[in-house]
């Protein structure tokens, strides 16, 4: 029984990508210099995972930025934005137009990013056409493979599959109305067909292709265009042999009998994110002589694998496929790279994790238990999952709430009585000082005092410019937070932080998410004092800025020995804690940030209905004991509006800004539509990128804006937070967005 994993993180142990990207964006160094620090991370992946003992060692899971816009550029799928003639040449030229695409250019703004899937990472969604032709115009996965092969690894190419490469696309503006990117799945396999070639030419005997697209509704219901895929590719002479690999979920029993059917040699499946592989698996008699690589290692959490358990599944499988080979369910892309580099976890919690080098080790020793048909005497016991904490109190608690404590009074006061009123999503840029600051104070070299001058100097100076700027509801900037979820980790208990669990989130931004061990509480309050002492520097009302629980959950790992929606229940009552704080403080606008609404929800309609009720619920429970007076604020990002409206309206929150920049507005349309009464801040500009919008092209949205819903539930804010921008940049921005809303104003 062979092991092998789906992919591995690429930014390097210390962040190495990260450190050489950011250096070469900004002039320092070379492409020359970036593509050595690239070429010796991936050669440093291949040997981690020989020495873990993995058999089959994938490639190309390597990428400068992301690997759907590797698809797209591989395939020659670009944008003509993109096309400048004058472009420099050679490495610089390549590198230089792949980074346009992904972080634009004067003139050429970039792709549209989205969440992957329901996973932190996000991916540049390609832009396609009838007009564009797909062809093989890269050799990046062949050059990766020769690479590996140089230095003695004959490795298993992976390349996103092309019915999730089509269905993750969307049709370019200038598509006809209607047209579907899967119009272009026939000129698309002939493309692959060529890629395929070309790999096995070089000496590749098996490439993966990805398609967790499967286990969405979506994909599932592709079934016409996923059998012409595989049976297009199982048919050509010449290509090595096709494993196609599925992940998030399962795919239920009419995708796997297509795979099964096609001539494709292998179908990795998801074992353990839900629990319906093993009947899809029945429902379809078994794979037969199709090769099952079973993914029974969590790929995107940090437990430790319950070796019994995994071995118990596997033995199952063994009379479903004629050959199986154990993975992991899904690319270790998700999870730190070494819970090695972790010098102050407590004993018993390292005890529950696994990170992605543990992970390969577990990987390979299932493949070699099973091989022996017997465990080979290492510790294989049982791994808690959580190491339960718990805490009475807050159990408690919980059960004694009724039902009124998810519900606000109905009649409440007006949220502002201004049109267009103007603010931000929260965070200021984050300056060097500023980081500084924190990393000296957290080595023990600058005092909890002067600590807090920093802190101070800085909400006074981002009052002042925010005064200055003259916008309307103002924001203390968020100095002492690193990030709103590790922030908020770090003083809650029940949770754990790492001090080097890097998780790539996009391009070379990367997060640390903490571990939600056991039960949730909090010692004492966490902002009140930043929030109050902003407050005192201006008569304008200081929005608190919250995290809500959805986010808290979704940016961390989680226990799994209770339902989410319990470990959400404690998160909020923690929040309604703070929340009432902040309101005794004087606070009047409180935003509860649900970052992530969108992304916790499930691939599958029919388990929708139920996500949507604890999260609404712990949203409702967090905020519902404000004042009728006190304005609920909430921020999403990347929101698929359409899809959440519901969910949205349930929220009961007064104000809702969200992402709409680089989507064109089309949300408030829809609002429209749906005849939508709240508060919406539809973001007016993309802070993704540092492109400064020109007040004019604010102006233009916000017209657009007005003409689809009432001014006076309007709001004016940036589409998220301005940590990632440059001081200079961002109060351009805010000039222009707040002269834009004067200029519509005076028109009303
Ligand atoms: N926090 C977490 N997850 C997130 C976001 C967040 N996911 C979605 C969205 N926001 C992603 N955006 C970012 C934006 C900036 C950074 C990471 C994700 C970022 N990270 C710093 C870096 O890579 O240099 C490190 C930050 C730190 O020092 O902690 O800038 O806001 N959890
Ligand atoms: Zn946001």
């Amino acid at each position: 029984v062979r092991s092998t994993v789906h992919g591995y993180p690429r930014i390097g142990p210390d962040r190495e990508l990260k450190r050489a990207e950011e250096s070469y964006w900004r002039g320092a160094t070379t492409a020359a210099e970036l593509e050595r620090v690239a070429a010796d991370l991936r050669l440093d992946t291949y040997a981690r995972l020989r020495a873990a003992g993995i058999d089959d060692i994938p490639s190309n899971t390597f990428s400068y930025y992301d690997q759907v816009l590797d698809t797209a550029v591989l395939f020659g799928l670009v944008p003509a934005r993109f096309e400048d003639p004058t472009a420099a040449s050679g490495a610089d030229g390549r590198l230089g137009r792949y980074f346009a695409l992904a972080r634009g250019v004067q003139g050429a703004p970039p792709l549209e990013m989205t969440k992957w899937f329901d996973t932190n990472y996000h991916y540049l969604v390609p832009e396609l056409s009838p007009d564009v032709r797909p062809r093989a115009a890269g050799d990046k996965p062949v050059a990766e493979f020769r690479e590996a092969l140089e230095a003695g690894y004959r490795t298993r190419p992976v390349l996103v599959g092309p019915l999730t490469f089509l269905l993750l696309s969307k049709a370019a503006d200038d598509a006809p109305r209607g047209w579907s990117p899967l119009a272009l799945l026939d000129d698309l396999l002939d493309a692959y067909a060529s890629v395929l070639a070309d790999l096995r030419a070089a000496g590749a005997e098996e490439v993966q292709l990805d398609e967790p697209v499967l286990a969405t509704d979506e994909g599932r219901a592709a079934l016409a265009h996923l059998e012409r895929s595989y049976t297009v590719l199982g048919g050509l002479a010449d290509r090595p042999r096709l494993l196609v690999s599925t992940y998030f979920g399962s795919i239920g029993a009419d995708a796997l009998r297509v795979l099964k059917e096609s001539p494709v040699e292998a179908v990795g499946l998801d074992l353990v994110t839900d629990d319906e592989g093993v009947a899809d698996l029945t429902a379809v008699s078994g794979l037969g002589s199709t090769r099952l690589v079973a993914g029974v290692v969590e790929g995107r959490n940090v437990w430790r694998t319950d070796v019994p358990a995994a071995v118990a599944t596997l033995g199952t499988l063994l009379g479903l496929a004629d050959e199986i080979a154990v993975s992991t369910s899904c690319s270790l892309l998700h999870v730190p790279i070494d819970l090695d580099a972790e010098t102050s976890l407590a004993p018993e919690l390292r005890a529950a994790l696994a990170f992605a080098e543990q992970k390969t080790r577990e990987v390979a020793l299932l493949g070699r238990v099973l091989s022996a048909g017997t465990a080979d005497g290492r510790d294989t016991g049982p791994a808690p999952a959580g190491a339960a904490f718990v805490d009475s109190r807050v159990r408690a608690r919980l059960e004694a709430l009724g039902p009124d404590a998810y519900e606000r009074p109905q009649e409440r006061g007006a949220p502002s009585g201004l049109a267009l009123t103007t603010t931000t999503i929260g965070s200021f840029p984050q300056t060097a000082e500023l980081r500084r600051a924190r990393a000296a104070h957290r080595r023990g070299e600058l005092g909890e005092q002067e600590y807090k001058e920093v802190l101070r100097a800085e909400i006074d100076r981002v009052i002042a410019l925010q005064e200055d700027i003259g916008l309307d509801v103002l924001v203390h900037g968020e100095p002492e937070r690193n990030d709103m979820v590790q922030y908020f980790a770090e003083l809650l208990r029940g949770y754990a932080t790492t001090e080097n669990g890097w998780v790539q989130s996009y391009g070379s931004r990367c997060v640390r998410p903490p571990i939600l061990f056991g039960d949730v509480s909090r010692p004492e309050p966490m902002t009140v004092e930043w929030i109050t002492y902003a407050q005192s520097r201006t008569q304008k009302p200081v929005k608190g800025m919250l995290t809500g629980p959805v986010t808290m959950l979704a940016w961390s790992f989680v226990r799994t020995d209770q339902p989410l929606g319990e470990t959400a229940r404690q998160v909020a009552l923690a929040l309604r804690d703070e929340v009432a704080d902040l309101e005794r403080a004087g606070i009047r606008h409180i935003q509860v940030d649900e970052a992530a609404l969108r992304e916790l929800l499930p691939l599958r309609e029919e388990k929708r209905a139920e996500y949507l009720d604890w999260a609404v619920g712990s949203f409702r429970l967090a905020t519902s004991g404000v004042s009728p007076t006190t304005t609920v604020h909430t921020h999403m990002c990347y929101s698929e509006f359409g899809l959440i409206v519901d969910g949205i309206e349930a929220l009961d929150a007064d104000v809702t800004s969200v992402e709409a920049a680089r989507s064109r507005m089309e949300l408030v349309e829809d609002l429209g539509r749906r005849g939508y009464r709240r508060g919406i801040g539809p973001g007016v500009y993309d802070i993704h990128s540092p492109r400064v919008p020109s007040v004019e092209e604010v102006e233009a949205s916000l017209r657009l804006a007005v003409s689809h819903i009432d001014a006076g539930g309007l709001w004016v804010n940036p589409d998220c937070g301005l940590k990632t921008r440059g001081y200079e940049e961002a109060e351009q921005a805010l000039r222009n967005m707040v002269e834009a809303a004067r200029r519509v104003r005076a028109d009303l």
